[in-house]
């Protein structure tokens, strides 16, 4: 059934493929963001709302009226620890804003959570639903404290909201920016453009990821999952596991001259504080949760698609 559906944070990585995804199934969507309205491109309404300015996010929740709300606007690992107040104040300020108001509109709530909520004290193979959780950067902790904050407002006031841990995204559409994880997104334009690429991250740093259609599905999926088998705060979401030097191979079979070399600066540490894989069996049990993306699959998509959009050949 079509549902009124307000995106906060429409212009980012997910945002974009989550607004055309809930447009493509009929919904009426408004897309929201901080751009200027000449910079975006979107199927739907669009309105500049900055999830720091309550007044304004009331207004725009009190006119149009969403059943749904997906919160996106969030700043990132890499670009949390440039900024650390910064980032605490929107991730955390911008969120309790949205959770107040739904708790006077009573709209179903979306809120992302990251594998950036692990630390150094965590398991990092198979990471469990439920393990030592002790995260060192900013983005970590301020997705920890939503976490704990979403559970709160569920249970003291009786809201309906649900949140995944995303690994990192791979996407086509759209560009990350400022994670940890955005190389994995660089090397396929920089393989296309220039058949090299010089990776900021250990070679042998094997991280949670996904392509971002299986992302989008299981989002909407979990968000249309019957309310009783939500049984998690925040869901464990997992796809593949792989390091720079395993993305690079298989590009390699695409793009035999392609090269890689390696500078780990500052994110590699980062990056080091993370699971290698996570155990997201609770999805799996609870709500069907299913990836369809290997990394084969996975390369072959973001080649062929970036290329076409870049107008070039493989080879
Ligand atoms: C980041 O790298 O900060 C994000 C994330 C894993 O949450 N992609």
């Amino acid at each position: 059934m079509a549902q009124r559906i307000l995106i906060l944070g429409a212009a980012g990585q997910i945002g974009t493929e989550l607004t055309e995804f809930l447009h493509n199934q009929g919904n009426n969507v408004l897309a929201t963001d901080i751009k200027d309205p000449n910079y975006v491109n979107f199927p739907t309404e669009y309105e500049i709302v900055d999830v720091l300015d309550r007044d304004k996010l009331q207004q725009v929740i009190s006119k149009f009226k969403p059943e749904v709300v997906y919160h996106m606007a969030a700043i990132l690992s890499a670009t949390g620890e440039k900024i650390p107040l910064k980032a605490w104040e929107i991730n955390m300020q911008g969120l309790i804003n949205v959770l107040e108001l739904a708790r006077e509109y009573r709209f179903k709530l979306f809120w992302p959570s990251s594998i950036a909520i692990f630390g150094p004290t965590t398991p990092k193979d198979n990471t469990p639903q439920h393990t030592i959780v002790e995260p060192l950067t900013i983005y970590g902790i301020s997705k920890y404290a939503g976490e704990r904050l979403i559970d709160y407002y569920k249970h003291r006031y009786g809201l309906d909201i649900r949140s995944l841990r995303y690994p990192g995204l791979i996407s086509w559409k759209a560009l990350p920016g400022g994670g940890t994880t955005d190389y994995a997104v660089e090397i396929f334009y920089e393989a296309i453009k220039n058949h090299r690429y010089t990776c900021y991250l250990d070679p042998y740093r094997t991280l949670p990821m996904m392509y971002m259609d299986d992302a989008i599905r299981g989002t909407v999926q979990l968000m249309e999952a019957p309310r009783d088998s939500i049984k998690e705060a925040s869901y464990n979401f997992s796809a593949i596991s792989f390091s720079p030097q395993e993305l690079a191979d298989e590009i390699k079979k695409h793009i035999p001259d392609f090269e890689i070399n390696y500078e780990p600066d500052e994110r590699d540490q980062l990056a080091q504080q993370w699971p290698r894989s996570i155990d997201d069996s609770r999805a799996r049990e609870d709500w069907n949760w299913k990836h369809e993306y290997d990394l084969p699959l996975l390369v072959t998509a973001m080649l062929e698609n970036i290329a076409r959009k870049l107008n070039k050949q493989l080879t």
